[in-house]
């Protein structure tokens, strides 16, 4: 069957040789963010549409993920969706205000609260994401991988709870110390909820996932041990196996073999830690994510150059290096030094492989 050959190149591709700590003869590279505002081919589209319509559009979903992907000549795509949208159908009401960023106008505040999270039985009020999913696979180069991801229930319970973006969580960090029960209980139902979607998107197409838990890097190791770990290791015990999977954070210099003992076969690496004294840390068993520091990209073309070249030869060409930046491309990032970071590191990275 020609789907056998397809599926074939993309187990070939550089990004998902690297997941499995294969030697791969460029380091594959792709960006968080890589289709948002800082390009103008997305401002375009989100001209016309607010950003939970694009997101609920598979056809313009399609659009940007596959835009953005060419336009830079990345190793990976990845679905073009949101990480809050699981938190609808599951009974919060979500907005995306002009300007402010995430609201959520019925956040969970206590104990009673927590049973308006309703436990999803079914991905249909997600539909839209899986259709996005299979539109993406068809519309993409058959040697491109696709990532699909969710937010990780830390992460998620921030938003639930903060009501949206938060700079020191101190109403989502004070109901966990509080009620332990009720935060476990919230957890566990951000833990099946996001099983049953990631493992969808995998049905539906995707090659790889990407588990964002942006900010839990706000957690000692000491809590990070209680509140977090197990429901972590409970997630990735339901995910559907063989498929790669990323475990990605910001500021988790602390917390790294924390990390990888919660599972992924990937460890995600922001620019507040040296990748080759992290990679130890983690030690053989698992591939690395990262880690350019994203304000980098508005750096003179040399300071680029050097601080990718760098990261590179931190590296040092051992099987399991994806590169990525630390977080996110910030909206103001010029374009031509993405395009010209991807090109430094597939050039750089052949070199660097060269025989001695
Ligand atoms: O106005 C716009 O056009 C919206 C800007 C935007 C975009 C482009 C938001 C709003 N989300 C996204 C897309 C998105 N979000 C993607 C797919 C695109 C890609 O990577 O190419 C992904 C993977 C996410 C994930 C996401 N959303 C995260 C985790 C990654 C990270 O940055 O840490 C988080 C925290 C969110 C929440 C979110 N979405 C958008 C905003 C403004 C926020 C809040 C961020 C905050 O609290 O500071």
């Amino acid at each position: 069957m020609s789907e056998t050959s397809t599926v074939a190149r993309w187990d070939e591709s550089p990004f998902v040789k690297a997941c499995r700590r294969e030697p791969t003869e460029v380091t594959p590279v792709w960006l968080m963010r890589q289709a948002g505002r800082y390009m103008p081919e997305y401002r375009a589209v989100r001209a016309k549409v607010s950003f939970l319509e694009l997101c609920k559009d598979p056809a313009l979903a399609t659009e940007v993920t596959v835009t953005a992907a060419e336009r830079l000549g990345v190793d990976a795509a990845i679905l073009f969706a949101d990480i809050l949208l699981i938190l609808e159908p599951l009974g919060l009401d979500l907005e995306f205000a002009k300007g402010e960023g995430p609201v959520i106008h019925n956040p969970i505040r206590e104990r009673t609260h927590v049973d308006r999270i309703q436990p999803l039985t079914d991905v249909a009020p997600l539909g839209y994401v899986m259709d996005a999913v299979r539109s993406i696979r068809s519309a993409l180069r058959p040697e491109t991988p696709l990532i699909g991801f969710a937010g990780a229930p830390f992460t998620l319970a921030c938003y639930a709870v903060e009501g949206g973006g938060s700079r020191h969580y101190e109403l989502a960090k004070s109901f966990m110390y509080r009620d332990q029960g009720a935060w476990d209980a919230l957890m566990e139902r951000l833990v099946d909820a996001t099983a049953l979607y990631l493992n969808a998107q995998v049905a539906a197409g995707a090659q790889a996932l990407q588990l964002f838990d942006s900010w839990v890097g706000n957690l000692s190791p000491f809590d990070y041990r209680r509140f977090v770990l197990p429901h972590m290791q409970r997630l990735f015990a339901k995910l559907t196996p063989g498929v790669p999977i990323i475990h990605f954070g910001t500021d988790t210099g602390s917390l790294l073999e924390l990390q990888r003992d919660a599972g992924g076969h990937v460890i995600g690496l922001d620019w507040r830690v040296e990748l080759d004294a992290a990679w130890n840390r983690l030690g053989t068993g698992v591939a690395v994510q990262g880690n350019l520091d994203p304000v980098v990209l508005f750096a003179p073309r040399t300071e680029i150059e050097n601080q990718a070249r760098r990261v590179l030869n931190q590296a040092a060409g051992r099987p399991g290096h994806i590169f990525n930046l630390g977080h996110g491309i910030l909206p103001h990032t010029p374009v031509d030094n993405v395009v010209a970071l991807v090109d430094l590191v597939h050039t750089h990275s052949q070199k660097s492989r060269a025989p001695g």
